[in-house]
């Protein structure tokens, strides 16, 4: 069976949006597979191969990393399974959504990088916090603290214009979901799971019902 290991916080809580794509893709194309809960240290451990980063996907003893080579090897390897992207152009429409998510990664670590801390499993802790105010060269509350409203605003604000297509279409891969689906709900889950303050309600109404309606397609027992 496929393995996909998956980063977890405490009581297996699933949280990354990288792993979260490669979830419902998996779970989209209708193949058994087994998630593997993985704690931030452990993510070294993991079997054929020096990973530094998951989500990790192994398929027949071949192990693969990176959410976009992932998905491009689950629709190759099950072409008959629902596709995830139905087209080269919804190849395409997914990669734009890649980037355009990404430019929501920045807004959503302000807004809840001391809340994923305090998601985390004991053993990550250190490893985290020491990591991550490295990077940002301030303590992971005071982050947190001075930047939430600011990042919530540049959030929302990029948020439009998925608002904006939402009433348009019911899904962005149109009346029904497609990887490009899977980008998007997985960066907004990375927030909605980890967030103290911020719930699915802050969403526009559009986004709000989009992101539920996958939520009950796919996330039935997560
Ligand atoms: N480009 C990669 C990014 C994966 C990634 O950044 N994963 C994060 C979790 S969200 C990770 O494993 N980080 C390891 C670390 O920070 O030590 C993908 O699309 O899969």
């Amino acid at each position: 069976m496929i393995k996909l290991y998956e980063l977890a916080g405490k009581n297996n809580l699933i949280f990354s949006p990288y792993c979260w794509r490669v979830r419902l893709a998996l779970l989209h194309k209708q193949v058994d597979f087994a998630g593997l809960d993985t704690a931030f240290t452990e993510i070294e451990k993991i079997p054929n191969g020096e990973f530094k980063a998951v989500p990790v996907l192994v398929d027949d003893n071949i192990a693969i990393n990176d959410s976009f080579h992932i998905v491009e090897h689950l629709e190759e390897k099950y072409p008959l399974a629902p596709s995830l992207f139905n087209s080269p152009e919804g190849k395409t429409l997914a990669k734009f959504i890649d980037a355009w998510a990404s430019s929501l990664h920045g807004d959503i670590a302000k807004m809840v990088i001391a809340d994923i801390h305090d998601c985390l499993q004991e053993k990550d802790k250190n490893y985290f916090r020491t990591s991550r105010e490295q990077f940002f060269g301030e303590n992971l509350e005071s982050i947190q603290a001075e930047n939430y409203q600011t990042a919530k605003t540049s959030l929302l604000s990029k948020l439009s214009v998925l608002d904006a297509y939402l009433t348009k279409s019911e899904f962005i891969g149109g009346p029904t979901p497609l990887y490009a689906d899977f980008i998007a709900f997985g960066t907004l889950q990375w927030l909605i799971a980890t967030s103290q303050t911020f719930t699915v309600s802050d969403f526009s109404e559009p986004v709000e019902q989009w992101f539920i309606k996958i939520k009950q397609m796919y996330c039935g027992e997560k």
